[in-house]
C-alpha cells in the first residue's frame, strides 16, 4: 500500500491539520510522533528506502528496531496536509536504539523534528508505562499554556489544580496532573531527560514559555488531551483577565465527590488549602 493511503498516516495527517486550525503551529512550531504498529510497517514497507543511519543524540534501547512517523525539522503543520512527502517522514531505529534512519518522506531533503531526543524519550517511558498502549507524542506552542507560565508559579501542584478548577472535566481527562518543566534550551538531550522525567508520571508536560507535550494512545485521545488542557488554560486566562481573584470555584471536597462518581483517582498532593486567591 501506498504510504499516504494508510488509515494511521491520514489520521497523523487530520492530527497536524487540526492543531494548525487551533493556532498552536506557526511557522514551523510544533510536532507529532507515533510509533507505529508492525501490522501498519508491513502494510507499507514496500515504499522504505534505507538511508545513511544518524544519531538520534539520547539511547532509547527501549524503542530499538521501532518504526516512526514524525513531522521533519523546520516543516510547517500548515503544509502537512498539503504537502505531506515533503513535511513528514517515517525513521527506523537501530537495533541500539541510539542511531536512526529515515526510510520514506521528506523528499526534498531534511531531518525528521528538532525534537526527536525528547519524542522518543518520551514513547520509551510511556510504552514501559502503559504496556505499550501510548504510541503518539504531540508537542504543540498552546497560547494559553504559555501565557500561564508567566504569571503562575512553575510548579505541577499549581498548574494542576488551576487548570483542574477551570472545567470540571478536566480532573477526568487528566486526573493524573501536569507537570512543568522551567525554562531550558529546546531540542537537546538535557530537556528531553527533565521531560522524560515528567512523562513518569503525568500525560501532560509544560514547557515554560514555549509549549506543551501530550501522550496518548492514539490520535484523538492526544488531541482531544492537548485541546482540553489548552481550553482550561483559556478560560483561566479569561478569568484573571475579568479579575484577579475568584468569587467561587471548585472545592477539594468538591473534586473528591467527582473523583468516586467518576471512578478516577486524584492524588491528595493536588487538593491542598490555598494560601493565594482568599484560599480560592
Ligand atoms: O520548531 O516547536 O520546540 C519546532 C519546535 C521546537
Ligand atoms: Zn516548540
Amino acid at each position: 500500500m501506498y504510504v499516504l493511503d494508510a488509515e494511521f498516516v491520514k489520521s497523523f495527517i487530520r492530527m497536524a491539520d487540526d492543531g494548525w486550525n487551533q493556532g498552536w503551529h506557526e511557522r514551523n512550531g510544533g510536532n507529532l510522533s507515533y510509533r507505529m504498529k508492525v501490522e501498519e510497517v508491513d502494510s507499507v514497507k514496500e515504499n522504505f528506502s534505507k538511508n545513511k543511519w544518524q544519531p538520534i543524540g539520547v539511547k532509547v534501547s527501549g524503542l530499538a528496531g521501532e518504526f516512526f512517523l514524525v513531522t521533519g525539522s523546520g516543516k510547517y503543520f500548515r503544509n502537512v496536509a498539503i504537502k505531506p512527502e515533503d513535511s513528514i517522514c517515517i525513521i527506523e531505529l537501530d537495533s541500539e536504539g541510539v542511531n536512526y534512519r529515515i526510510v520514506w518522506g521528506l523528499v526534498n531533503g531534511g531531518r525528521p523534528t528538532s525534537e526527536l531526543p525528547t519524542h522518543l524519550m518520551n514513547h520509551e517511558i510511556k510504552k514501559k508505562a502503559t504496556g505499550g498502549k501510548h504510541r503518539v507524542i504531540y508537542h504543540a506552542h498552546t497560547t494559553n499554556i504559555i501565557a500561564l507560565t508567566f504569571v503562575l508559579p512553575l510548579e505541577d501542584k499549581v498548574f494542576t489544580r488551576e487548570l483542574w478548577e477551570m472545567a470540571t472535566e478536566c480532573p477526568v481527562v487528566f486526573p493524573q496532573g501536569v507537570g512543568v518543566v522551567p525554562w531550558m534550551v529546546p531540542g537537546g538531550k538535557d530537556i528531553a531527560v527533565a521531560t522524560a522525567e515528567l512523562m513518569k508520571k503525568y500525560d501532560l508536560a509544560i514547557w515554560a514559555h514555549h509549549g506543551t507535550f501530550a501522550s496518548g494512545e492514539d490520535f484523538d485521545l492526544t488531541f482531544g488531551l492537548m485541546h482540553t488542557v489548552e481550553k482550561s488554560a483559556e478560560i483561566l486566562v479569561k478569568m484573571l483577565s475579568m479579575r484577579p481573584d475568584k468569587l467561587q470555584t471548585i472545592t477539594p471536597d468538591n473534586f473528591r465527590d467527582l473523583a468516586k462518581d467518576f471512578r478516577v483517582t486524584l492524588p491528595e498532593e493536588f487538593l491542598y488549602e490555598k494560601d493565594i486567591w482568599g484560599g480560592k
